[in-house]
């Protein structure tokens, strides 16, 4: 949190100073006209996404900015070709959450050439040369993982035998969230998973899949669920109603994200506990395209303006270079579920 608002007040502070100098503006800067970005979303595939998306183009069109936004349909591929296009384009900044972590190379080094920031939101990516992007804004996806474990550790008894419903193969969120509850349950014997399948963060494969689970002979013996997002754990627990099983009851179920329909299961007795997941993620976006922008005008200047602080320069080579802004997000269970649900923004 701290991070995000250096962060802030150095893109208050520096665009304050960039007006203040309009009169020697580089010619490559935006035009008095808008700040063009190009985003690359991942698709619709959850709620929380759709509350990303809503976010992200809610807070450009507050802003004024001008939003070139695409949806890949969950394919690496289709993001790949928009942000080609967004180099053809010559946008001042692109901006995309990450399908999954690997293969972004190549095309990192083309829009590096190209000489247009990155930032990424939501999903990391894995590459050699973290120079290729600005910084990554999104919440702590391993320790989300970890919280899940800890509710199951602290709120119930006796031998657990999870079944674990895993995100999309290969993206950011999926192999923290994994790695973080596998931690935790490392230290508690009574915890352990039996077994654990993809659902691809979607509704309809969370059911399918638990559907096809409850029909094998491990099915008898296990006792909780534990879903990489809510859409996954809310499509589960439709096919162990229609199963004749209790959820929430026979079966303990986490899941994460913490969106209003989970509020809703466990007011109805049926989700256990919801992790937040934070989608809204637009206005953190924008305050650091802001800055972004702001640092790449101050370094066509030499960086040498006499408005310009040295310790507010000293800030901006700092932050400016963070990896990953954190935010910062709540664990809920049915306690609280009737009192908050009119709060939830998504
Ligand atoms: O939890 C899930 C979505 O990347 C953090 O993607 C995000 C995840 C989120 O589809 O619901």
């Amino acid at each position: 949190m701290r991070n995000t608002s250096v962060l802030t007040l150095c893109a208050t502070v520096a665009c304050g100073m960039i007006l203040t100098s309009c009169g020697d503006k580089p010619s490559d800067q935006p035009a008095a006209g808008k700040i063009v970005v190009g985003f690359s979303q991942i698709g619709a595939e959850s709620d929380w996404r759709s509350a990303n998306t809503l976010s992200i183009k809610g807070e450009a069109k507050k802003r004024g900015v001008d939003l070139r936004f695409t949806d890949a349909q969950q394919k690496q591929e289709n993001q790949i070709k928009a942000l080609r296009s967004f180099i053809d384009q010559k946008v001042d900044v692109i901006a995309f959450s990450p399908v999954v972590e690997t293969g972004w190379q190549g095309v990192l080094e083309e829009i590096r050439g190209a000489g247009i920031p990155v930032i990424l939101t939501d999903r990391g990516v894995d590459v050699a040369d973290k120079s290729l992007f600005v910084t990554l804004i999104s919440p702590d996806t391993v320790e989300e993982g970890r919280r899940a474990a800890r509710w199951f550790a602290e709120n119930t008894t006796g031998d657990l035998k999870v079944f674990e419903l895993r995100g999309t193969p290969g993206s950011s969120p999926a192999i923290d969230r994994k790695q973080g509850f596998d931690e935790v349950i490392a230290k508690h014997e009574r915890i352990t998973i039996i077994k654990s399948q993809d659902g691809n963060f979607e509704r309809g494969k969370g059911k399918e899949v638990m559907e096809a689970f409850l029909k094998t002979p491990e099915a008898k013996d296990f006792n909780a669920l534990y879903a990489h997002n809510d859409d996954m754990a809310l499509g589960a627990i439709q096919a162990m109603k229609e199963a004749g099983l209790k959820p929430g009851v026979d079966i303990k179920i986490v899941s994460i994200d913490a969106v209003k329909a989970a509020f809703h299961a466990m007011i109805d007795g049926e989700l256990n506990c919801t992790v937040e997941c934070s989608p809204l993620l637009g206005p953190q976006l924008f305050d650091t395209i802001e800055t972004v922008l702001a640092a790449k005008t101050l370094k066509q200047h030499g960086a040498k303006h006499k408005l310009i602080k040295p310790e507010v320069l000293d800030a901006m080579k700092t932050d400016i270079f963070v990896k990953r802004i954190m935010v910062e997000e709540g664990v809920f269970d049915q306690s609280q579920a009737k009192e908050l649900l009119d709060s939830r923004q998504y």
